[in-house]
């Protein structure tokens, strides 16, 4: 029987894609964790609800056209099971009055050679959001032997997973990026909490982000998971919503990093990356002041692209300074219009999971 899982970064050449959908995508009410991601002066804040058809039906229409551009580059793709998110999400141990989305797969899906973890999200209202891709799963289970389906520890998310009172609508910006520079955020340490998109793979070593949406005992519990894995917890103090690193720090190729200017990695972390030869450039400047409506993401949704392989890149459409600093940097760039998709969850990164990529583990930092 053939391998249909096998990724161990995020630049080999692409074969196998999982591309998420808009559809049922509900913006949930406030939690603990979401309050902290919504900037105090965004649109979204007390607004909760299916999000409306019109707008499911265009990111839609640009995810649809995203397959067909990979489909076009040779990458073979799945979709999820879209699930009724507008309904109330109840355990034993809280109840919250929706789900989400299942758009952006990164979020959930950490591919890890030939396992895909399914990851302990923080945010209530994605609790289920794992059984979007159960029947992916399944399929790669009963075809591929070497598959290792994995259900990260499930967190109980119980009023203790977060620090009480840590949102208040007054805090400042400066007091914001304190906290980041502190490692205050609104998790506790009581269970491992982390999103896939936190976690760049890079072969023999893992890169987390401690931030918003993955506390410090996830660093440890994959410490212990990943015994011949090399775990670097990594954060970006001029981040206020420090939230996945792929709209931060995101790598081309073997050697190149791009990295957001305003969240640039501290000088301590970059040892690793400048001991090895790897270069790091600060990404352009994203083409838009604002992001589109009802989105949770930065402008800096800019830097969140796909790379194919060594030397291809997709960018989002209207992304023009990105597009030519990636073509600068030697590698063909591929637009794909893709704004109408942001709100439901990200980018062109964001909206995908890796099932399969050519290549092997490389120890890229001995
Ligand atoms: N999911 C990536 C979002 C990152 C950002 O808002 O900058």
């Amino acid at each position: 029987m053939p391998k249909i899982v096998n990724s161990w970064n995020d630049f080999d050449p692409l074969k196998h894609a999982i591309v998420g959908r808009a559809d049922m995508s509900v913006i949930p009410p406030e939690e603990p964790a979401t309050s902290e991601k919504v900037p105090v002066d965004s649109e979204m804040r007390g607004m909760w609800g299916p999000r409306p058809t019109e707008t499911v039906e265009k990111a839609n229409a640009q995810l649809d056209n995203y397959v067909k551009v990979l489909e076009k580059h040779g990458v073979k793709v799945d979709r999820p099971t879209p699930l009724q998110w507008n309904q109330e999400i109840k355990t034993p141990d809280f109840r919250t009055e929706s789900g989400m989305t299942q758009m952006p797969p990164r979020d959930i899906l950490l591919t890890i050679g030939n396992e895909i973890i399914a990851s302990a999200n923080s945010f209530r209202c994605r609790y289920f959001e794992y059984l979007a891709y159960w029947p992916l799963m399944n399929e790669y289970f009963e075809n591929d032997p070497e598959f290792k389906w994995t259900q990260a520890p499930r967190p109980r998310l119980t009023d203790k997973s977060y620090k009480h009172n840590y949102y208040d609508e007054k805090i400042s910006l400066e007091e914001r990026l304190e906290r980041t520079a502190n490692k205050d955020f609104v998790t506790t340490e009581v269970e491992p909490m982390w999103d896939a998109a936190d976690v760049m793979r890079m072969g023999k070593d893992l890169f987390i982000q401690h931030g918003l949406t993955t506390n410090r005992k996830a660093m440890e519990w994959f410490k212990r998971y990943y015994p011949d894995l090399r775990v670097h917890s990594v954060n970006f103090p001029g981040d206020p919503y420090p939230i996945h690193i792929d709209a931060t720090f995101v790598p081309l190729r073997p050697g190149l990093i791009i990295n957001n200017p305003h969240r640039p990695l501290p000088v301590e972390q970059r040892k690793i990356f400048e001991a090895n030869d790897w270069q790091i450039v600060e990404a352009a400047k994203p083409a838009h002041d604002n992001p589109p409506p009802l989105c949770y993401s930065s402008v800096w949704l800019s830097m969140n692209c796909l790379v194919l392989d060594h030397k291809t890149v997709i960018v989002e459409e209207s992304e023009v300074y990105q597009a030519e600093q990636m073509d600068k940097l030697g590698m063909n760039v591929i637009p794909v219009p893709f704004r109408d998709a942001y709100a439901f969850g990200g980018g062109l990164h964001c909206a995908t999971a890796d099932v399969y990529r050519e290549g092997s583990m490389e120890d890229y930092f001995p």
